[in-house]
């Protein structure tokens, strides 16, 4: 995509952009929005490699548009057009084995020629590999054969040296590990094992490295998970040292869990690491972020920022921020967009409430008060600050619109091909 393609779309919505804002602007005269713009310029999303196809379901997998990215360059290809039109999208996570680097250099390199940077690892420890020569059938780390975690330590551990060589700073281990009946696992030896296991890795880590803990409340083991809850996480965490952390995917909880609350006691115990975004209506966790529950979105990020401004941490580099959704029946570079675009909308929601007054209806137990002002942002059009804070960084003002009216999925069919298909899930 050319800088000129993305001036010539701003200059015809410009007019009606300036008008839009300057009225947001009026609206919101006691903030400071140059500050705000800032914050969002600064503020950037990881995406996953594995988000870049059509994605699926256990029953099935449809792929709808063609043109998909058949290696990891072409992944780093597709990121590098949603950063030119969002300015937002700034980094890629790798799932490791599903993308493999043979050259990290060259691979570094071509990163960076889009402004793009290496965001978290991720190892793969839930799944068999051609050739393996143990099964993760009955876990990884928890397993009840020693050599099977050490095949899984090992993995993490080779994980890592790919990371370090592309600049990554932060390991994500999700595990599958759990049980599908009662009596199937001893729940204490399966910690414990897991535990031991993560020290292993957490040994292997770089000084200036994370490891981000993810939990999941079920799925695929459907009885327990043995890092089920952001409790069991918080506990391997503590215990493994000043570099680990909870990550939270929004869509890991049981239904109607408090996520909100979550992340602020996360936040305030100094373990929260990042963030997986997606939405879900039931148990999935694959849906375009914001489609289902934007209010849930706006709160959580309400407590992220309260939480990060009380601890005086930086909104854009303290947390890793990261989508993590792949479904099956949009474009996902639009279904990105959208994510992306929601995610900047409830931080922005964020960022305007009025702390202040909201500190002291708390304080006074002026329960409505406090709701009106969390539902005064949250009911407010922001939509033209985000696109000022894209113009302000060279990006399009509307992103899907101009993704849809230069052809874009139609080059890509046309460079890839139809029946491409995506490495990974
Ligand atoms: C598992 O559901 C998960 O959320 C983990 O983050 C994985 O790494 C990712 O999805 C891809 O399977
Ligand atoms: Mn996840
Ligand atoms: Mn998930």
């Amino acid at each position: 995509i050319e800088k000129n393609q993305i001036a010539q779309h701003n200059d015809t919505l410009l007019g009606k952009h300036q008008k839009q804002l300057s009225h947001l602007k009026n609206e919101w005269e006691s903030v400071d929005i140059e500050k705000v713009i800032q914050k969002l310029v600064d503020f950037q999303i990881a995406i996953p490699s594995w988000a870049l196809g059509t994605g699926g379901t256990r029953f099935g997998r449809f792929a709808i548009n063609g043109g998909e990215p058949r290696n990891i360059e072409e992944k780093i290809e597709d990121v590098g057009l949603l950063h030119a039109l969002n300015a937002s999208s700034g980094a890629i996570s790798l799932h490791i084995p599903w993308d493999i680097p043979q050259n990290p250099e060259q691979i570094k390199s071509l990163a960076a020629s889009y402004g793009l940077k290496f965001d978290a690892v991720n190892s793969n420890t839930f799944q068999d590999q051609p050739g393996q020569a143990l099964s993760y059938k009955f876990g990884s780390l928890q397993h009840v054969d020693k050599a099977v975690r050490k095949l899984a330590i090992e993995h993490n551990v080779e994980v890592i040296k790919q990371g370090i060589a592309l600049g990554s700073e932060s390991l994500t281990v999700w595990l599958a590990d759990g049980s599908c009946f009662p009596g199937q696992l001893n729940f204490r030896k399966a910690f414990e094992n897991t535990l031991n296991s993560l020290q292993e890795i957490y040994a292997a880590l770089p000084a200036n490295w994370k490891m981000f803990v993810e939990y999941k409340a079920y799925e695929p083991n459907f009885y327990s998970t043995t890092v089920g809850d952001w409790g069991q996480s918080l506990l391997y965490a503590n215990k493994l040292g000043e570099q680990a952390y909870t990550l939270v995917d929004l869509g890991h909880h049981l239904p109607n869990a408090n996520i909100e609350q979550i992340v602020a006691l996360l936040l305030m115990e100094g373990k929260l690491g990042g963030f997986h975004f997606n939405d879900s209506k039931y148990g999935d966790d694959d849906l375009t972020t914001g489609s289902i529950k934007p209010y849930q979105l706006f709160l959580i990020f309400n407590e992220l920022v309260e939480g990060m401004d009380a601890r005086g941490m930086d909104h854009a580099t303290s947390l890793g921020w990261m989508i993590d959704a792949s479904h099956n029946v949009k474009d996902p570079l639009e279904d990105l967009l959208q994510s992306i675009e929601a995610i900047m909308i409830a931080y922005a929601q964020a960022l305007l409430v009025d702390r202040k007054a909201l500190t002291e209806a708390q304080q006074n137990n002026d329960v409505v008060a406090c709701q009106e002002i969390l539902q005064h942002t949250f009911r407010s059009d922001l939509r033209s600050i985000v696109a000022e804070a894209r113009l302000r960084a060279g990006a399009a003002l509307s992103p899907l619109n101009l993704y849809r009216n230069l052809g874009c999925r139609k080059s890509l069919i046309g460079e890839r091909g139809q029946n491409t298909v995506a490495t990974g899930l």
